[in-house]
């Protein structure tokens, strides 16, 4: 049986309470938000339903993102999890980039609920161009973040501290930043993901 209350946070008290595809629809005050950002496919959605002890609570698909919006999951009233459209997958025509960018930057700027981000990264991936991109975005607006590797299940030991040494000495980072190695496929690393989550939204 997965744990389904961390400090307090019951899970079994969650539901997907906004779903916004323009930045006017976007909530940026109020219950502490955190977001998961990251390029389409990387698994952000199934970190959510991963976290949230749920299988399809968010909508996990093997093809990139069609809907360009930002979905948000409030967990028992005490925080929101975030889920951040998804990027890369370059020559997507000019229309959608123009919504993503609106959309990210519409959520990123004077947002007083986001309390912390969590960047994701394919362990086997690595960073893309697109990914400093964004990081670039989060050094903009001084947010606080994180760096989750995903689907590290995919690795043998030896290669995912290979793949962990070369994330965390990326000169694209702020010094300092932590990594956390996740599974949404064995629930590797949830309990310590939750442990740090609740330290900013708290
Ligand atoms: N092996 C493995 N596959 C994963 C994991 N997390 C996600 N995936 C797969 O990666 C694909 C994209 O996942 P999704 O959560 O939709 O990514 P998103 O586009 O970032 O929301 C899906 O086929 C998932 O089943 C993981 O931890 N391990
Ligand atoms: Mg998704």
């Amino acid at each position: 049986m997965e744990e389904m209350n961390f400090g307090g946070v019951n899970l079994h008290n969650v539901e997907l309470r906004l779903t916004a595809g323009l930045p006017s629809q976007l909530v940026k005050e109020g219950i502490p938000q955190i977001a998961l950002s990251g390029r389409s496919n990387v698994g952000k959605s199934s970190l959510v339903n991963s976290l949230l002890g749920r299988k399809k609570l968010a909508r996990v698909s093997g093809e990139p993102g069609k809907t360009i919006t930002v979905n948000c999951y409030d967990v028992d009233k005490r925080l929101w999890l975030v889920d951040l459209p998804g990027y890369g997958f370059a020559r997507r025509p000019k229309n959608e980039i123009e919504k993503w960018s609106s959309l990210t930057e519409g959520y990123f700027e004077d947002n007083a609920a986001l309390k912390l981000v969590l960047q994701l990264v394919d362990c086997k991936v690595g960073l893309t161009e697109d990914d400093r991109t964004m990081l670039r975005y989060l050094e903009y607006y001084h947010l606080p973040y994180l760096l989750v590797a995903t689907k590290c299940d995919k690795l043998n030991k030896t290669e995912l501290q290979k793949a962990a040494t070369a994330l965390i000495g990326d000169r694209s980072l702020r010094p300092g930043t932590e990594l956390f190695l996740y599974s949404s496929l064995k629930g590797l690393g949830r309990a310590e993901l939750w442990t740090r989550i609740l330290r900013y939204a708290l």
